[in-house]
């Protein structure tokens, strides 16, 4: 038994899809419950990865084929986690705001969300105010992250705060913010309740706001 989660904490830890997707096959043979597998091989592996990424021995590239990694098992284990009624640590609405079309490092952000236990809905790219309201709408999402890469389409994160608070969300929902342009004091500037500088650090904070 230990042996199988050790090769799906070993599989995303080298990024080796193939590896991760046949050993996730055979816990679920051996009935192993998916929250053992995603807690104690998939969600490990992907904290690990983010202690190498944060000390430098990591880089994108890494994270990228980690993350992608851990996804093939997550395609088996999705059904499993919905049959066995496993609540998610949170649940968390991302997209790249209005007008910005980077959608790199927002992706990275959501694939180390859904390694850290959340149920991510990812609104894309461009995504406007009215649509991440009404995603938090829809989801119940106690998180909403926005992405931005540029500094003409930052501004797009204060309306949508704005917006969160017309339609009178912002007390139920928290908010946090990322990309390279942005900073912490821009954060606090435009009242988000967070700021991440890269996606280990944003699963991170997401789990700090939902704790
Ligand atoms: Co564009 N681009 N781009 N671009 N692009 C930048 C951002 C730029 C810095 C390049 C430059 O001039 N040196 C510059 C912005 C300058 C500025 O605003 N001051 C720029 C520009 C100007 C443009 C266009 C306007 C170019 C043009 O058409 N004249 C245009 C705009 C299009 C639009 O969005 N409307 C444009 C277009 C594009 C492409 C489409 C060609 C492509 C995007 C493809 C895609 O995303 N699908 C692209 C790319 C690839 C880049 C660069 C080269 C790389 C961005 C990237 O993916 N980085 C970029 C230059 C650079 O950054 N060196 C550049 C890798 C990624 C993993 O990092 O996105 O920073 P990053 O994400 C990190 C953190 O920021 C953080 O975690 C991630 C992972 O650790 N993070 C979060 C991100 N979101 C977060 C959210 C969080 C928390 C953390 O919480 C919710």
């Amino acid at each position: 038994m230990e042996a199988i989660i050790n090769n799906i904490y070993q599989g995303i830890l080298e990024g080796d899809r193939e590896a991760v997707t046949a050993a996730v096959q055979e816990a679920i043979n051996a009935k192993m419950t998916a929250e053992k597998i995603l807690k104690e091989g998939m969600m490990a592996a992907m904290g690990e990865v983010g202690r190498l990424f944060e000390e430098g021995e990591y880089f994108v590239p890494e994270l990228l084929i980690a993350a992608r990694a851990m996804q093939g098992g997550m395609g088996l284990l999705k059904p499993m986690l919905v049959a066995e009624d496993i609540e998610p640590v949170g649940r968390i609405v991302i997209g790249t705001v209005k007008g910005d079309l980077h959608d790199i490092g927002k992706n990275l952000v959501g694939m180390m969300l859904e390694g850290a236990g959340f149920e991510v809905t990812d609104l894309g790219s461009d995504v406007d105010a009215q649509k991440f309201v009404d995603a938090v709408k829809s989801t119940n999402a106690q998180v909403v992250g926005m992405s931005a890469l540029l500094t003409t389409t930052m501004s797009n994160m204060p309306s949508t705060i704005e917006a969160l608070k017309a339609a009178g969300l912002r007390d139920k929902v928290k908010v946090m913010v990322g990309g390279a342009p942005l900073t912490k004091a821009y954060a606090d500037q435009i009242g988000a309740d967070g700021y991440a500088p890269d996606a280990s650090q944003a699963a991170k904070l997401a789990l700090s706001l939902v704790s």
